[in-house]
């Protein structure tokens, strides 16, 4: 009797795609969009929620990062993917996302940001 055994194993590659979703061109005071504007101008007065859109074809979305001009600030691990930023400072910051799929294969968001917070 022969028994043949097949077992595929799907190796996943292909990283996951990441986005900024929130903010997006616009004036927001305390996390609620005032004004949409239409350029990719993003000022902020007061807290913001952060939220990244995050998708992973083959395996899933592990975790995604937030940092802000590089310093990490939050992982969220499960969907949604947002973080609610007290933010306190005035000036040009670079905001960015890292999503991981299961397997550590990453992809990268970034998004200027005006803060004027005090
Ligand atoms: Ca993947």
């Amino acid at each position: 009797m022969l028994i043949r055994i097949h077992i595929h194993i799907q190796d996943d590659t292909s990283p996951p795609l990441v986005d900024i979703a929130r903010p997006l061109g616009g004036i927001y005071v305390l996390d609620r969009e005032i004004v949409m504007l239409p350029l990719d101008l993003t000022i902020i007065l007061g807290k913001i929620t952060i939220v990244a859109e995050a998708i992973d074809e083959l395996t899933s979305v592990d975790r995604v990062e937030f940092f802000v001009d590089n310093n990490q600030y939050a992982i969220d691990e499960e969907y949604p993917f947002e973080w609610l930023w007290n933010v306190t400072s005035i000036g040009r910051h670079t905001l960015h996302t890292v999503a991981y799929d299961q397997v550590g294969n990453h992809d990268y968001a970034e998004k200027i940001l005006w803060i004027l917070s005090v």
